[in-house]
């Protein structure tokens, strides 16, 4: 399949990407809800939630061990990497917010990136303020804090729990002083979760173009001017290919 022209862009031009699952997936990290996806198999929705780990801390670490030893033997895929590239390209026009957690869009080089729902290979404590630290090991049993004794937890965002204010603010000001120079682009994502679903929403209110590249239509499909159809590793380099040649 040949992808008609992506987006223009010119030397004022400014890219802010949201990226979802649908981008690890030919990583082979399983998405949520698509085929396959682990909301379906692992009821995920239960398991990543603070109720979930105050019930039964054993099962929420062994969800997220076993997603850390999947995630450990994937590596970037070309969608990745042309989102890596874009940023070397563009240097401060530029921001990757992403919903993943599976740490592939760091690995593929991207630096200029909001995690916007944590990192699967961090840890922190729920009881103390240590900050949280890389964590790459995947415990059989709930692990205790060294300094308090509390039960450590993965640096996710669960659902009900905020996020990081500082990264939502990070990337609405992005979006605010994008103008008509803005190009939102979201990849691999069901358009299901917020506040990240909401993110095309702020964009056009700001005057950004917005694409949507996912394999197939979204909850918010229809809040995008384009949307490709196909899978991110093939798009994303064919997009941009002109930006990146
Ligand atoms: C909050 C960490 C506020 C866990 C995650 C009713 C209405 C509106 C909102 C809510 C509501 N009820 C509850 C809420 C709030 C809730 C929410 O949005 N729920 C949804 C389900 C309705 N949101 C929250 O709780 C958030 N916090 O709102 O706090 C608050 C206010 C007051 C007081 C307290 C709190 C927290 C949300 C973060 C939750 N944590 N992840 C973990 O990972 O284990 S969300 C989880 O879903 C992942 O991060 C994932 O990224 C995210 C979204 O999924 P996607 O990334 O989109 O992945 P998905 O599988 O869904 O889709 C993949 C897409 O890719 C598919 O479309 C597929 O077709 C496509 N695809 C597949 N392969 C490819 C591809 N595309 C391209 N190429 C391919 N190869
Ligand atoms: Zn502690």
């Amino acid at each position: 399949m040949s992808w008609g022209p992506g987006p223009t862009i010119g030397p004022e031009t400014r890219v802010l990407a949201l990226t979802g699952a649908g981008v690890s997936a030919e990583s082979g990290v399983p998405t949520f809800r698509g085929a396959g996806g682990l909301w379906r198999t692992h009821r995920a929705m239960d398991l990543a939630t603070p109720e979930a780990f105050e019930r039964d801390p054993a099962l929420v670490w062994a969800f997220y061990a076993e997603r850390r030893v999947r995630a450990a033997a994937c590596a970037p895929n070309p969608g990745h990497l042309a989102l890596a590239r874009l940023e070397e390209r563009l240097g401060d026009r530029f921001l990757l917010a992403t919903q993943n957690v599976d740490g592939l869009h760091r690995a593929a080089g991207s630096r200029r990136l909001v995690e916007l729902h944590g990192q699967l290979f961090s840890t922190r404590c729920s009881s103390c303020d240590r900050p949280p630290f890389e964590d790459r090991s995947a415990p059989a049993a709930p692990p205790r804090c060294d300094r308090c004794g509390g039960l450590l937890r993965p640096h996710i965002v669960w659902f009900g729990e905020q996020l990081d204010p500082d990264h939502l603010a990070r990337v609405e000001a992005f979006l605010k002083s994008g103008g008509s120079q803005l190009v939102f682009l979201a990849a691999g994502t069901s358009g299901a979760v917020y506040p990240a679903a909401g993110l095309v929403s702020v964009a056009r209110r700001a005057g950004a173009q917005t694409w949507l590249v996912n394999a197939e239509p979204a909850d918010n499909t229809h809040l995008f001017e384009h949307f490709v159809e196909g899978p991110s590793g093939e798009v994303l380099p064919a997009l941009f290919a002109q930006a990146l040649s």
